[in-house]
């Protein structure tokens, strides 16, 4: 007779860096130290439902592409001066850890920088940023900002999760059905599609006003994987596809064809304004589960 299930964190050397290995329950995750970057999810009886470019390096000085990117204080180029880093200040550095826990409800690991931690030229706010990865019958993120200024700050970010397919004419999207959305590709006026997304070619596209969950169908794999979220009201649907991907250099043999990012965000119009002392959370819950 075997007790209840109990979490375990263990640090190991992954990927040429530091990264704890979170387990619980036949789950497992992986998060580097670096950028407090999940790089893998593996969840009992689906296996892997993470992609990660098989040129994945930590340590480099770049960011690692794959897993769950974390974007922040910002969302694509810097919304005022382009000369800054994509994507933020954060998804590259290292993240102290500052709490661990691991017992029968999970595993989960906390990391934080402080505001003198991300003081710098790219940044002029008095800021902290935590990010906590909590390991169950799910894998939930959630990444929380403090105003710690007496300015107000207008903060866009994303936690831009890759996912993992079998193949990309196989898998559908769904949640996104005429839901808003910028076309990076083609920006302009708002669109809207109204079936469930099939991707036959590159799309970037930033969906607004969107709070509520989003469902990857992958038939061929026979089964789903559903991002519920709490705090973010866009979600980002990127496939970079064939021409792309090649200019990235780091998405592997047809690696479009066995990924698609579904990024839980507050993006585009949906920027968030912490007034002095105010703090935001936005939170991404990913499980799978078979068809
Ligand atoms: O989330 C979509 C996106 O903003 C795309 O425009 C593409 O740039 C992608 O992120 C990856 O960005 P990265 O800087 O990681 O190559």
């Amino acid at each position: 007779m075997t007790g209840p299930a109990a979490g375990s964190i263990a640090f190991e050397e992954r990927y040429g860096g530091p990264a704890a290995v979170l387990a619980y329950d036949g789950a497992r995750a992986v998060v580097a130290l670096q950028g407090a970057q999940v790089l893998s999810y593996e969840q009992p009886g689906l296996g892997e439902l993470l992609w990660l470019s098989p040129m994945a390096a930590l340590g480099t000085g770049k960011a690692v592409r794959g897993g769950i990117p974390v974007c922040w204080p910002w969302f694509g180029p810097h919304p005022q001066d382009g000369s800054h880093p994509a994507h933020g200040l954060v998804r590259a550095r290292p993240w102290p850890v500052s709490a661990t826990r691991a017992d029968t409800k999970g595993a989960r690991i906390s990391f934080a920088l402080t505001a003198g931690d991300l003081a710098g030229p790219f940044w002029p706010h008095t800021a902290s940023v935590t990010l906590d990865v909590e390991l169950s019958n799910a894998l939930t993120v959630s990444i929380t900002t403090r105003n710690e200024g007496t300015a107000p700050l207008t903060l866009t970010q994303a936690l831009h999760t890759y996912l993992r397919i079998s193949d990309i004419d196989g898998v559908r999207v769904a949640g996104l059905e005429d839901v808003p959305f910028i076309d990076q590709l083609d920006p302009g006026e708002l669109k809207r599609e109204q079936p469930r997304v099939h991707i036959t070619r590159e799309v970037d596209r930033i969906y607004q006003d969107q709070p509520g969950r989003v469902t990857l169908i992958d038939l061929p794999a026979a089964r789903r994987i559903t991002i519920a979220k709490t705090g973010s009201t866009s979600s980002v649907l990127w496939n970079p596809w064939i021409e792309k991907s090649a200019r990235l250099g780091d998405m592997g043999e047809n690696g479009y064809r066995r990924m698609v990012c579904i990024e839980t965000a507050n993006a585009g119009h949906d920027a968030v304004t912490l007034r002095p002392g105010a703090r935001h959370t936005l939170v991404a819950r990913i499980s799978g589960e078979r068809l």
